[in-house]
């Protein structure tokens, strides 16, 4: 009786750290795995709509421009269409470009400036219709 008592007590001591073992090395991973697939698929998605929505196209609709603020290389050709009822433009604020008016369903281009920065314009029939064109 005796043995087998001692042969029983040492096999639960020896046991004891290997299921605490286990039990550890299988709760560390958990965490690390549910929450870096969490993180990684809104990551890329966040900065991707932000840089390149402008095709080469700003669409005026609403009396907004679409997209308002734009990056062009110097000395691109950008194409202005305008879907809304009345005439727009847009129009540089230091004059460097301007489409001139644009007529309702008409299409009008104009001439990035060579010299990279960034350019506020505007609509000079509503001035509250505003953009930048960034140029780069
Ligand atoms: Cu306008």
């Amino acid at each position: 009786m005796r043995p087998l008592l001692r042969a029983a007590a040492l096999l639960l001591l020896a046991a004891a750290p290997v299921l605490t073992g286990c039990v550890s090395s299988f709760v560390a991973p958990g965490p690390e795995e549910t929450t870096s697939p969490v993180v990684a698929p809104s990551e890329p998605s966040y900065p991707a709509p932000s840089p390149s929505p402008f095709t080469g196209t700003v669409t005026i609709r609403n009396f907004s421009f679409e997209p308002g603020d734009f990056t062009a290389a110097p000395g691109a050709v950008v194409t202005v269409t305008n879907t809304g009822t009345t005439a727009h433009s847009l129009t540089a604020q230091d004059g460097g470009f301007d489409t001139g008016p644009v007529a309702p369903g008409a299409t009008a281009t104009l001439t990035a400036p060579t010299q990279p920065g960034a350019y506020s314009y505007l609509c000079t029939f509503h001035h509250f219709m505003r953009g930048i064109l960034t140029v780069a």
